[in-house]
C-alpha cells in the first residue's frame, strides 16, 4: 500500500518533470559513500576517530532539536546570545538548510499538517514524508501559505540573519571540511577515512534521525492527546531524535520546551540539554503545559483505545 503510493507518486513526478535530479544524484552519492564509511567503521577506522565523529555528530543534533526546532521554530524558551551562537553553529554543521528556511518550512508544517501546504505531507506516503519531499519541487500551496507566515522574529535575530547571509560559504566548510581535519591532524587518521566517517556518515545519520520525525512519527505509534491527527508517540524516534518522537503531544502543544508530557532524559536528550542551559543561565522563560490543561485535552481528544 505504502509502496504503491510511493511508486505512483514518483512516477507522476517523473513524468511531470518535477523531480530535482541534482538532489537525487547528490543524495544517492551521499548514501553510497556512507555505505563505504560504514564498512570502514567496522574494519579500519581508528577508535579515536569514531569517538570524535560520534560525539561531535551527537552534539550537532542539539542544533536541530534544542536550536532550530524548540528555540527558533516554536520559541519554547529564550536563549542568551552565546547559546544562540552555539546552537546556530551546531545547526550549520548539520547542513539542513539555513535556520530561516528550516523554521519557515517547519512552521508551515505545523500550521497545515498533512495537507498540500505541508512540505512533507505524510498523506503522500512514507518515502515522500521521509526524504522524497527534498527530491521534488514543492507543492504550490507550501509556498503560497508559507509566504503568509510571520517570520519577523527571525528577521530581527542577528544570529539567524548572519547565518542566512553567509550560509552557502560557511555551511559546506563547517560541515564537509573542518570535521575531517580533526582526526587527520590529531590522530593521524587517513584523510579520506576521516572524511567519510566524520562528514558523510555523520551527515547521513543525522538526516535520517531528523527525517524519521516527519515520516515514522507521522505514521506509527499511539495518539494519547489527539486521535484526529496523524502525528504519533514513538519511542524509537524519541531515542534517535532526542525526544522529538513524542510527536502527537508536540503537535498538540508545540510551545512546550520538553516536546513531551513525561519524557525522561534518556528519551529526551534535548530537554536535558535545555535544562542544563537553564541552570547556567543561558536559557530562560522555559514554557510548559499545566497538568490541568493537559488533562482536559486528553479527555477531550485523546485516543483511549490503545
Ligand atoms: C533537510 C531538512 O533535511 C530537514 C528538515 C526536517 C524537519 C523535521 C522537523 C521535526 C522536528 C525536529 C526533529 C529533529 C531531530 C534531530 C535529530 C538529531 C540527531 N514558505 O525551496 P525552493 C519559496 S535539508 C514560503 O527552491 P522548490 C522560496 O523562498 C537537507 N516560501 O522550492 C523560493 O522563493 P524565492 C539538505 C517558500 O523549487 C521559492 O519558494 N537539503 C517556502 O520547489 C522556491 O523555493 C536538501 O536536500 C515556504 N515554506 O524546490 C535540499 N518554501 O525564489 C534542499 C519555498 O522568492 N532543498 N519557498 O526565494 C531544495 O533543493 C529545494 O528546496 C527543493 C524544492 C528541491 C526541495
Ligand atoms: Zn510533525
Ligand atoms: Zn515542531
Amino acid at each position: 500500500m505504502l509502496l504503491d503510493k510511493t511508486v505512483s507518486n514518483l512516477a507522476s513526478k517523473l513524468f511531470s518533470g518535477q523531480i530535482v535530479w541534482r538532489n537525487v544524484v547528490l543524495l544517492l552519492i551521499l548514501h553510497v559513500v556512507s555505505l563505504q564509511a560504514f564498512y570502514f567503521v567496522l574494519t579500519i577506522t581508528k577508535w579515536r576517530t569514531l569517538i570524535f565523529g560520534f560525539t561531535f555528530g551527537a552534539l550537532t543534533g542539539q542544533g536541530i532539536t534544542a536550536g532550530a526546532h524548540r528555540l527558533w521554530a516554536h520559541r519554547c524558551y529564550k536563549a542568551k546570545l552565546p547559546l544562540r551562537i552555539f546552537l546556530c553553529f551546531l545547526q550549520t554543521v548539520t547542513l539542513q538548510n539555513p535556520l530561516y528556511e528550516w523554521v519557515r518550512d517547519h512552521r508551515v508544517h505545523h500550521k497545515y499538517t498533512d495537507t498540500n501546504a505541508d512540505p512533507h505531507n505524510a498523506t503522500r506516503g512514507f518515502f515522500f514524508s521521509h526524504m522524497g519531499w527534498l527530491l521534488v519541487r514543492k507543492h504550490p500551496d507550501v509556498i503560497t501559505q508559507g509566504k503568509k507566515l510571520d517570520l519577523s522574529d527571525l528577521e530581527n535575530d542577528s544570529v539567524v540573519m548572519f547565518q542566512k547571509k553567509y550560509y552557502k560559504i560557511i555551511a559546506p566548510v563547517l560541515s564537509l571540511i573542518v570535521p575531517a581535519l580533526i582526526p587527520w591532524y590529531f590522530f593521524e587518521e587517513d584523510l579520506y577515512i576521516s572524511w567519510v566517517t566524520t562528514c558523510v556518515l555523520r551527515y547521513v545519520i543525522t538526516l535520517h534521525s531528523t527525517w524519521a520525525v516527519n515520516s515514522v512519527a507521522h505514521i506509527w505509534g499511539n495518539k494519547p492527546y489527539d486521535k484526529n491527527i496523524k502525528p504519533t508517540e514513538n519511542i524509537a524516534v524519541s531515542i534517535v531524535a532526542y525526544g522529538e518522537g513524542w510527536h502527537n503531544y508536540h503537535h498538540v502543544f508545540p510551545w512546550d520546551y520538553k516536546a513531551a508530557e513525561l519524557g525522561n532524559y534518556r528519551t529526551n536528550l534535548s530537554t536535558a540539554f535545555i535544562d542544563l542551559m537553564a541552570k547556567i543561565g543561558w536559557a530562560y522563560d522555559l514554557k510548559s503545559v499545566s497538568p490541568e490543561m493537559l488533562r482536559q485535552r486528553k479527555m477531550r481528544t485523546g485516543d483511549w483505545d490503545y
